[in-house]
């Protein structure tokens, strides 16, 4: 039995040597220290030896599973480290090599000057307001002084989701809402998308998008709107900019009028930028017609007010000048790294 049990050992030692991986180490260990493993098969047998062979053997069983232990323990702890140097090469980092530069995104041009155009006004007490892109008739024409029919409809022509329901062909319909929602003093502006009937080309996009603001308190004139907008365009377009008010006509605001800027290129000698005129068209404004200010729930013999209205995308144009402007809807990383 003594020989039985070192030849045990022997084999054991010598399987333990050819070892390569852990699963290979699991079944050497099953297969002589395991239930059914071969040591034990001969710990069984003990029953059969004499009283003075017993604890001899005993012990030598002993200490061969302790010797076998070992050795599975001293096999398994090199093999890891043999993996860890194996990993170690394999997935070698090399520090000095130069980083990858990650693509850091930026603001888009619409947003950077929109920005700037909030900024302007938050500095003058107005708050910046939303509402919803798909509105009723109602809100968008009907309240404005636009009634079903009328004419100016048609440069205003855009998607009807039913009768009664339409993409906001401007951000007017804010204006009108906050209104009905808030007593006056009302100082707001209300950016948007905004959309329209119109052919795709260098200048017209089915959707583009408005800034309109609302001033609304008593003792409102026009002697107020022309300072508001004329600090406005002095902020964005430099403090020696001049500014000149044209009459116009809008339904929803009399009297009305149309602010131009002097051109930044020429200085009023007429060039290419103003197409000759020496003069740049900013935005339509003009007093809030007191029919309107009566739709909304405002007594028009108390209170006044003045609004205004600009495109945002010609505003940009002419800041970056950008002649085309679906580059400004098209995502292009060329186009837009540039900003
Ligand atoms: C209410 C009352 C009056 C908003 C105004 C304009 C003049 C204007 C155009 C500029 C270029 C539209 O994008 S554009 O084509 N807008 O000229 N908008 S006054 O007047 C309002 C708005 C709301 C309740």
């Amino acid at each position: 039995m003594k020989e039985a049990l070192n030849n045990i050992l022997a084999t054991a030692k010598a399987e333990l040597s050819q070892v390569a991986e852990a699963k290979a180490l699991d079944e050497i260990r099953v297969k002589y220290l395991g239930k059914k493993g071969e040591l034990t098969a001969i710990l069984k047998q003990m029953g059969s030896l004499s009283a003075e062979e017993r604890p001899v053997i005993g012990q030598l069983a002993n200490e061969i599973r302790a010797h076998i232990e070992d050795s599975i323990a001293f096999t398994g702890a090199q093999l890891r480290e043999k993996l860890l140097a194996r990993r170690l090469e394999e997935e070698k980092l090399d520090v000095t090599l130069p980083g990858q530069k990650s693509l850091i995104g930026h603001q888009h041009p619409l947003n950077i000057v929109l920005d700037e155009i909030k900024e302007i006004f938050l500095g003058m007490g107005f708050d910046v307001v939303h509402g919803p892109e798909v509105e009723l008739d109602y809100y968008n024409f009907e309240a404005l002084n636009l009634p079903k029919d009328h004419p100016a409809r048609d440069v205003q022509d855009t998607f009807y989701i039913n009768d009664t329901v339409l993409l906001r062909t401007q951000t007017s319909p804010v204006q009108v809402r906050t209104m009905e929602q808030q007593k006056p003093p009302i100082r707001i502006i209300a950016p948007g998308r905004v959309y329209r009937s119109d052919e795709v080309d260098a200048t017209h996009s089915p959707m583009f998008h408005q800034i309109e603001g609302l001033v609304v308190d008593k003792g409102v004139t026009m002697a107020d709107l022309k300072g508001t907008l004329e600090v406005f365009v002095k902020r964005l377009y430099g403090e020696d900019s001049q500014v000149r008010f044209r009459p116009h006509h809008f339904p929803f605001t009399e009297p009305s009028a149309e602010l131009d800027v002097m051109c930044f290129h020429c200085h009023g000698e007429g060039c290419r930028l103003c197409k000759g005129e020496g003069w740049i068209e900013i935005l339509g404004c003009g007093m809030v017609h007191p029919k309107v200010l009566q739709n909304c729930g405002i007594d028009p013999e108390i209170y006044s007010g003045f609004a205004f209205g600009m495109g945002l995308e010609r505003i940009v144009m002419r800041r970056y000048n950008i002649d085309d402007l679906r580059l400004l809807y098209d995502n292009d990383i060329r186009f837009l790294e540039q900003f």
